[in-house]
C-alpha cells in the first residue's frame, strides 16, 4: 500500500455573473409576465400566481449573493428563464469536457506535473451531459494522458466520493496518479421558473490531482482517511434520464430539473454531517478540535454554521469554516473543493484539516488531510 497524497488543485471560473439583483429582476418580470397570461384564472381562484422573489429572502435565508454562469442573456430573458447553449458538432470539444480541461491544466501546473505522470481521470458531478461516450474518456483523451477514464455520480458528493476512488487507486498501486474533474454545469439543470430554488446554484469547475505521496511535490495534502456515507431520501431529486423520452414527459416537467424539500434537507443533513465527520476524526484518533480547517460543501450559510457549532461545540470563525457560497452559490459537487483550494494556502506543515460533501442521496464524503 502507498501512502497517498492531493497534490494540487484547479478552478475553472465560468465567464459571466448573475447578482442577486439581477436575478430578481428578471424572475419578477417573469412572475408579472405568466401572472398577467393568466389573469382571469388567477382571479376566478383556479389557479396560484406566481409569487414574487426578493433579494433580501435570498440573501437572508442563502447567505447567497451572486453565481457564475456558462451563458446568463438566455436565464435572465423572462420569456426563456434557461441558459442558450449552441449544440456543438461531435468533432467539437463538449462543453463539460471544456472545463474540465481547463481546471485540471491548472491542478497540473501546480503541482508542477504533465499528462504523462497520470494514470487516470475520474469526472465526477451532479449531472453529465450525455450518456456516453464517458466525460472522463474525452476529458483524459484533451489532456493526452494515457490510462483510464470514467464518469461518477453522487450529486453534491460527487468530488469527495471521487476522491476516495483516486486515493485507493493510488493507495493499491493501480495508478501512479489519477485526476479527479468536478464540471457542473447547474445552470442546465436548476429550474429558473422556481421562486423556491432560482437561486440556489451555479456553474464551476474544480479539479484535484491525487498522487502517491513519494511523487506529491513539497506542501502537498497526506490523506490521512477518506469516508463515505449515503441513505437514501426523496428530499432532493431530478427524475430526468433516457426513460422521460418513453415516458412522453415534457423537459419543462418540474420533476425533470432539481426540486427539493428545502427545511427537510436543512434538518436531516446537518446532524448526519457533523456525526459523520465527528467519528471519521475519532476513528483515526482525533478530535474535531485538532482540526484547523473545515472545508464545507457550501449549500446554505446557514447549514454550516450549524454544522460547525455541532462539531466544536461554539461557534465557527470563518477561518475555521471559510465561505465561498456568496461568490459561486451552490456548485453541487464542487463546493467544498473550491473552499479548499481558496482557503489552503496559509496552512503550515502538519496542520490538519477535512473536506467535507453533503447531499442528494442523501450522500456525505468526508476526507481528512494533513499538510506536509
Ligand atoms: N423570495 C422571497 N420569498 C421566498 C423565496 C424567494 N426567492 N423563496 C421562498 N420564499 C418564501 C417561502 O414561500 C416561505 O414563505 P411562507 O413562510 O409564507 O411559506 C418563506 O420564504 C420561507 O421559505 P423556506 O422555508 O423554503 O425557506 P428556508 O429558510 O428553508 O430557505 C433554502 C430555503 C435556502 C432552500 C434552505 O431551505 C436550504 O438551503 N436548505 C438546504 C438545501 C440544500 O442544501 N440542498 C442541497 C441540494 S444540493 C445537492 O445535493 C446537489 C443536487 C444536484 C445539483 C442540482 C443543480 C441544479
Amino acid at each position: 500500500m502507498f501512502p497517498v497524497a492531493i497534490s494540487s488543485t484547479g478552478l475553472f471560473v465560468p465567464p459571466h455573473v448573475i447578482t442577486n439583483e439581477e436575478l430578481v429582476v428578471a424572475f419578477n418580470a417573469f412572475a408579472e409576465q405568466e401572472n398577467a397570461a393568466h389573469a382571469a384564472e388567477i382571479a376566478a381562484g383556479t389557479r396560484q400566481p406566481v409569487p414574487l422573489s426578493s433579494v433580501e429572502f435570498i440573501e437572508k435565508a442563502s447567505g447567497i449573493k451572486r453565481r457564475y454562469v456558462m451563458e446568463k442573456d438566455g436565464v435572465l430573458d423572462p420569456r426563456r428563464m434557461r441558459p442558450r447553449f449552441k449544440a456543438r458538432p461531435d468533432t467539437e470539444i463538449s462543453m463539460m469536457a471544456e472545463i474540465a480541461v481547463a481546471a485540471a491544466r491548472q491542478a497540473l501546473e501546480r503541482a508542477g506535473k504533465t499528462a504523462a505522470d497520470v494514470d487516470g481521470v475520474i469526472c465526477a458531478a451532479a449531472n453529465m451531459q450525455r450518456a456516453y461516450p464517458a466525460m472522463a474518456v474525452e476529458i483524459q483523451t484533451a489532456l493526452g494522458i494515457q490510462g483510464f477514464g470514467f464518469d461518477m455520480n453522487v450529486a453534491c458528493s460527487s468530488a469527495t466520493f471521487g476522491i476516495e476512488m483516486a486515493v485507493n487507486a493510488v493507495k493499491s498501486g493501480a495508478a501512479r496518479a489519477v485526476l479527479v474533474v468536478d464540471p457542473e454545469i447547474t445552470s442546465a439543470h436548476l429550474a429558473w421558473k422556481d421562486r423556491d430554488c432560482h437561486f440556489i446554484f451555479g456553474d464551476v469547475c474544480t479539479a484535484i490531482l491525487v498522487e502517491r505521496l513519494d511523487n506529491a511535490p513539497a506542501g502537498a495534502w497526506e490523506v490521512l482517511g477518506t469516508r463515505l456515507l449515503t441513505s437514501f431520501s426523496n428530499a432532493i431529486r431530478n427524475n430526468a434520464g433516457f426513460m422521460s423520452r418513453a415516458e412522453d414527459r415534457d423537459p419543462d416537467d418540474r420533476d425533470q430539473l432539481f426540486y427539493q424539500e428545502g427545511r427537510r434537507v436543512f434538518k436531516e443533513v446537518c446532524p448526519l454531517a457533523a456525526q459523520h465527520m465527528t467519528s471519521h476524526l475519532a476513528d483515526l484518533g482525533f478530535t474535531p478540535a485538532q482540526v484547523r480547517r473545515f472545508w464545507l460543501h457550501q449549500a446554505n450559510l446557514s447549514m454550516n454554521q450549524l454544522i460547525a457549532r455541532k462539531l466544536l461545540g461554539r461557534d465557527a470563525t470563518p477561518e475555521e469554516a471559510p465561505v465561498i457560497l456568496d461568490e459561486f452559490a451552490n456548485t453541487a459537487s464542487a463546493g467544498s473543493i473550491i473552499a479548499f483550494h481558496r482557503h489552503s494556502a496559509d496552512f503550515r506543515a502538519g496542520d490538519m484539516g477535512v473536506i467535507c460533501s453533503f447531499g442528494a442521496g442523501y450522500s456525505i464524503g468526508s476526507v481528512v488531510v494533513r499538510r506536509t
